[in-house]
């Protein structure tokens, strides 16, 4: 999506490029599907690309996709409705049909109101509200009487807060029949009243009246020694191009109806082709698929967003849980009871708590035990003999869009979750920088980290949490060398899961008969051996610091300390 573009800054654009390109070529618009059309039309010719320069809110095409005449009927409010619309969804100038603009107090309102919203221009023309569309050659033309029109033009300038603002006089003089001679008149008293530009109008086949009229401008300008940008509106002769009209004096072109007249005669065929078929099968060649649709109106960008945001609609949590511990003898870990509720109760409501729906439990040992609903089950029968890296494995299905590994004896705040959630690295670990400081800590083995960068030097670091790079991961870390420890919960991204996975699949492969890492054979391997292997394969393995907020329960003294915390929370 492209960025927004402010109202002073789009405002003045129109001018800057009348200046810097001498002539500007606009497309009308009339909604916001339109506008997004106009905005994007690009073509290439003699290896350049050309695009139009600004877009047109015409008065016609605007009231006709209202299903309503061109005849003042249609009030500002609407066409202001129109208009936000269009420019919500582009950044290229936009050039407003004012029609009569109304009477001169209406007029200075909609100046007011067009140059806050960021339009470049009003065009106003010189008839009599209510005016009638000018293509009509059986329309009645009533001609304002031009000192009444310069005086509106006056007023509207006197209201204008920027240079950049245009307010251009449009000349009706040869479409109501009163001839080239009164034209000029009408612009000798438009340009002296102050208006920023000229527009002359023709419903003529061929283009002779304008380009006369072009030749008698210069003229005219000469003689009063300014010259405002002139406009042409070539509906009706349009086998002169705009580089044509550009060369004869034109300085702004607008092509004032083709994206409303081009939808509906399209919109007509594809309506009867539905009808004369009974089916719509052979209305498609005559339509825009909807990826195209959607691809136009910023779907896919949404869709880019939401994947890119929601991490939590797709990513796993991996409880791996399989295991017999030494102390807790008689049932899971996880089943462990912590102030009247289990310890993966606790862990799923806090992993609910942050959004994360897709969750799995790996069972083993008395895996009949976990049967919490709502969760993806898979199983390790053999985990007396394979280890927390096989168990881990059983849930290779529900590795693939990324995952959260939650060890399943820690308890944990959810907020260590969410800062997870927002890192950017492929495999990060939560590691704890207070390790240090635990007594209970000294008669057991953790899994200790070395950091290439040192923790910091504060005892609590600030949020958000800092991420470090891991060096080496191990419980046989002599605990003087190492900065952290890992406290079981870990994120593997999209890409980090398929590291893991590739990894895990080389070393299998190799069928390793001897020690991996700290394990005394690859079967027996644990999660932290794999992580060291990622890393000596030259992976980028981070580690998330934090302090504290999370408990592991190791033995019978951590379940006490976890009671103990738990019971002065509650
Ligand atoms: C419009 O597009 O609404 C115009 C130009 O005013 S014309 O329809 O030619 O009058
Ligand atoms: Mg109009």
């Amino acid at each position: 999506m492209k960025k927004d573009i402010s109202p002073d800054r789009r405002r003045a654009l129109l001018k800057k490029l009348i200046k810097e390109k001498g002539f500007v070529r606009i497309i009308e618009v009339h909604n916001g599907l339109s506008a997004l059309i106009g905005e994007r039309a690009r073509v290439k010719q003699k290896n350049e690309f050309i695009e139009y320069d600004g877009l047109w809110e015409s008065s016609f095409t605007d009231t006709a996709s209202k299903g309503m005449p061109d005849a003042e009927i249609v009030g500002y409010e609407s066409r202001l409705q129109t208009i936000d619309e269009i420019l919500n969804v582009t950044s290229k100038p936009l050039v407003v049909d004012g029609d009569t603009g109304g009477s001169p107090s209406q007029f200075e309102f909609l100046v007011k109101k067009l140059e806050r919203l960021g339009v470049s221009a009003v065009i106003i023309e010189d008839k009599v509200f209510p005016k009638r569309n000018s293509l009509d050659p059986s329309a009645r033309q009533t001609l304002e009487n031009p000192e009444r029109f310069a005086q509106k033009i006056q007023r509207g300038n006197d209201v204008k807060i920027s240079n950049d603002f245009m307010i251009i006089a449009r000349i009706e003089s040869l479409i109501a029949g009163t001839g080239l001679e009164d034209a000029l008149k009408r612009a000798e008293k438009y340009i002296k009243a102050g208006v920023d530009g000229i527009m002359i109008h023709s419903k003529e086949d061929t283009p002779e009246d304008v380009l006369l009229f072009a030749k008698e401008y210069e003229k005219l300008c000469k003689k009063i020694g300014k010259r405002p940008p002139l406009v042409s509106v070539p509906t009706t002769y349009n086998l002169i191009t705009d580089q044509e009209l550009a060369n004869h004096g034109f300085n702004i072109i607008i092509h004032a109806n083709h994206l409303l007249r081009s939808a509906h005669k399209a919109m007509k065929q594809t309506a009867e082709t539905i009808l004369l078929n009974d089916r719509n099968f052979e209305a498609e060649p005559l339509c825009s698929s909807v990826q195209e649709i959607f691809k136009e109106v910023g779907f896919e960008w949404i869709k880019a967003q939401d994947r890119k945001y929601s991490k939590e609609q797709k990513i796993s949590v991996i409880i791996p849980a399989a295991g017999k511990d030494p102390v807790f003898k008689e049932k899971p870990k996880a089943l462990i009871d912590i102030c009247g509720k289990t310890i993966l109760k606790r862990q799923l409501e806090s992993i609910r708590k942050i959004g994360l729906r897709n969750i799995a439990v790996i069972r083993g040992f008395k895996g009949e035990m976990i049967n919490q609903k709502n969760i993806i089950y898979y199983e390790n029968p053999d985990y007396e003999k394979k280890h927390s890296l096989h168990s881990l494995f059983t849930a290779r299905k529900s590795m693939d869009n990324g995952f959260i590994l939650i060890y399943s004896d820690i308890l944990f705040n959810e907020e260590i979750l969410r800062s997870l959630m927002q890192t950017e690295g492929d495999i990060v670990l939560i590691v704890d920088n207070s390790y240090r400081y635990h007594k209970h800590d000294i008669d057991k083995k953790l899994d200790l980290v070395i950091s290439k960068t040192k923790p910091s030097s504060y005892y609590r670091t600030l949020q958000p949490s800092k991420m470090l790079e891991i060096k080496r991961i191990g419980k046989n870390i002599e605990k003087k060398d190492a900065d952290y420890e890992f406290i079981g919960i870990a994120y593997f991204s999209e890409k980090g899961a398929e590291i893991l996975k590739k990894v895990y699949d080389d070393c299998k492969n190799k069928n390793i008969k001897d020690n991996f890492h700290e394990a005394i054979s690859f079967e027996k391997a644990g999660i932290t051996d794999i992580i060291q292997e990622i890393i000596d394969r030259g992976f980028t393995v981070n580690g998330l610091e934090v302090y504290k907020g999370w408990i592991e329960i190791h033995n019978r003294k951590d379940k006490e300390i976890a009671e103990e915390m738990i019971s002065t929370l509650t």
